[in-house]
Formats: structure tokens, C-alpha cells, sequence
């Protein structure tokens, strides 16, 4: 206990730290209370802003005491922050790595710490098995599937013989750009009339959304019948770029978004959007409960999967309930 409370207040003076209560760590029965080391990725959209607010509120709600640090979009910050939780001697470390590959060392500092280590959102390749416990987050793969479906009904009620698709992607080698890439093209195939005519990076972020967009028309031009963007983000940052090059979106140019936060759903219920696949940041509950079983040695999922949507103009978006992210 001493050790940890020297240790908190040296981490205090040089970390983002949201010690929702975790300086006292036991309760008035003697009982210690959990305490969570959470690297978020960062704030580069509603999603991770939502998935953030998420996690703070159900730590409270459980009394989990959570350090939470923001790695600002940088791998090596998840890594330092990972670290200093281990440092810290924390109960459990929870992440959303960014980016698949280069956890090895940390992973194996934890294990050698006796911490378990719980996966949030995205996943990652690790050299050995048995560095993380599990993994809470989306069926990114599915949710490709259902977008590349939506576009085939599409297609089919506009009679198209040929569909001409950009596609802008999420973060290159993260988890959801990888899963809902490969869920799309997999199930696109099967249909000759669909044509990939290039897939762009653009990193989860509006600002390289409205880049992309901006080059996709100087290449392709006219010939564009689809936007498929792996976020909301940078479709939102797509639409008017679209708009300046005087097509309308929606009509023009079929827009697929992912995630389903309050902004996308409004542009969708305008026509701008057709159509908005759900990928739910509402991951604090499991994630809380999951860290509880850990702390008591229970056995735990290996993955969890939350139940998700598809919101699109088949339906009458105006009973789309408000999303809260
Ligand atoms: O779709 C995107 C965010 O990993 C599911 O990351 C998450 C993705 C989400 O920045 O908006």
C-alpha cells in the first residue's frame, strides 16, 4: 500500500492521470478496491471520445479505481503509459492498441509483473500466446460484411451493372482497417458487377478523409459510384469535398460510413449518407466486469463481442434513437 501511494504521488506530476478514487485502495471492510491502467488510443473521433466517456462512467459506476492516460494517437506513448501502470503495480492493465504489431516486450513486462492484460476495442499479433486474456470489442469483420452487403441491395435496387468503389481506409495495420477491409472485399467479390478502384489511408482522421476525397475526384472523377469509409470521421470530412465538385452525395455517389455516432446519423436522416454501419463504444461495462473476475482469479471470456446494427436509407431513419456519442 505505502509503495503504491510513493509511487502515485512521483506518476502524479508527470502523467494525464484520472485517479477516480484510486489513492485509497481499501474500502472501510479492508477490502482492496480494483485499480484499472487504461491507455486509451487518443481523440481522433466521436467513437473514441464516446468509448472514453464510456469507460470513466462505468468505472465509477463498478468503484473501480481507473488511471487513465490518452497516448495521442502514438504508439510509443501506449507503451510508456503501459509501463508506468506496471510501474505502479495497478491490478489490471486494460489497452486499444493502435496498431497490431510491436507489443512484445511490454506484454511480457506485465506477464513478468503478474498483471493481467485486457484488450480493448482492437487486437494484436504477439510472438507468444498467453501475453493478453481477452479481447472486448467489435466484430470488425462483420461489420465489412454488412457494409459490402448493404452496397450489393443497393446496387440491385438501382439496377447498376457496374459499381466503381473507392475506399478510404482506417489507420493502416490496425485491427478495424485490416477486419472491415477484408469483411467488405471478401463478400464484394462474389459479386462481378463491383470494382475496387483504389483504397486510400486515411487514418481514422476528417481532416485526411477530406484529402483523400479531394484526390479520389482528381483521379477518378465522374466515375465514382462509392465512397466506402472505414469511419465516420472521414466521411464527414468526404461530403464536402464531394458537394465542391459539384456531385451530391447520397445521389451521385453512394456514401458507406462506419461507427453511428449523433453526426453521421443526422447526415444520414438529411440523404447524404445512405448508409451507417453500427460499431458500438459502449465497452466500459464488460470491461469493468472482466477486470473484476480477473482480480478474483476467475476464468474469463476470450472474446466479447457486442451486438451491432446497420442503420441505411431502407429504413425510416427518423426512429433512429439518439446514439449518445
Ligand atoms: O471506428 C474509429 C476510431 O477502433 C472501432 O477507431 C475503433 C475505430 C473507430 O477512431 O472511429
Amino acid at each position: 500500500m505505502k509503495k503504491r501511494r510513493i509511487a502515485g504521488v512521483i506518476l502524479a506530476a508527470v502523467m494525464v492521470l484520472s485517479l477516480a478514487g484510486c489513492a485509497e485502495k481499501a474500502d472501510e471492510t479492508g477490502d482492496s478496491k480494483l485499480v484499472l491502467g487504461f491507455s486509451q488510443i487518443g481523440t481522433e473521433s466521436a467513437w473514441r471520445i464516446g468509448n472514453t466517456k464510456d469507460i470513466e462512467e462505468q468505472a465509477g459506476n463498478f468503484d473501480i479505481g481507473l488511471m487513465l492516460e490518452n497516448a495521442n494517437q502514438k504508439q510509443e506513448n501506449q507503451i510508456a503509459a503501459i509501463r508506468r501502470f506496471i510501474a505502479y503495480k495497478v491490478d489490471v492493465i486494460a489497452f486499444s492498441p493502435i496498431v497490431e504489431e510491436g507489443w512484445d516486450n511490454v506484454l511480457k513486462e506485465a506477464k513478468e509483473a503478474g498483471i493481467p492484460v485486457i484488450l480493448v476495442d482492437r487486437e494484436l499479433k504477439t510472438s507468444q500466446q498467453g501475453l493478453t486474456t481477452c479481447l472486448i470489442g467489435a466484430d470488425f469483420y462483420k461489420e465489412g460484411v454488412m457494409a459490402a452487403e448493404y452496397l450489393i441491395r443497393k446496387a440491385d435496387s438501382l439496377g447498376l451493372e457496374h459499381v466503381n468503389i473507392v475506399e478510404i481506409t482506417g489507420t493502416q495495420n490496425s485491427t478495424p482497417m485490416v477486419q472491415r477491409q477484408a469483411g467488405f472485399f471478401d463478400t464484394i467479390s462474389e459479386d462481378p458487377r463491383m470494382n475496387v478502384l483504389e483504397s486510400i489511408d486515411g487514418d481514422f482522421l476528417k481532416s485526411r478523409g477530406a484529402e483523400c476525397m479531394r484526390y479520389l475526384l482528381d483521379t477518378y472523377g465522374d466515375t465514382i459510384d462509392v465512397v466506402y469509409s472505414h469511419n465516420d470521421e472521414m466521411t464527414l470530412g468526404a461530403l464536402p469535398e464531394i458537394e465542391k465538385a459539384d456531385f451530391v452525395p447520397g445521389q451521385d455517389i453512394i456514401i458507406i460510413s462506419i461507427d453511428g455516432g449523433q453526426e453521421a446519423i443526422n447526415v444520414l436522416k438529411e440523404g447524404k449518407i445512405n448508409c451507417v454501419v453500427e460499431c458500438t463504444p459502449k465497452l466500459g461495462k464488460a470491461l469493468m466486469e472482466t477486470a473484476l473476475k480477473l482480480k478474483a482469479g476467475e476464468a474469463v471470456e476470450p472474446v466479447i463481442h457486442p451486438e451491432e446494427e446497420v442503420f441505411s436509407d431502407e429504413q425510416d431513419t427518423s426512429l433512429i434513437a439518439p446514439r449518445g456519442y
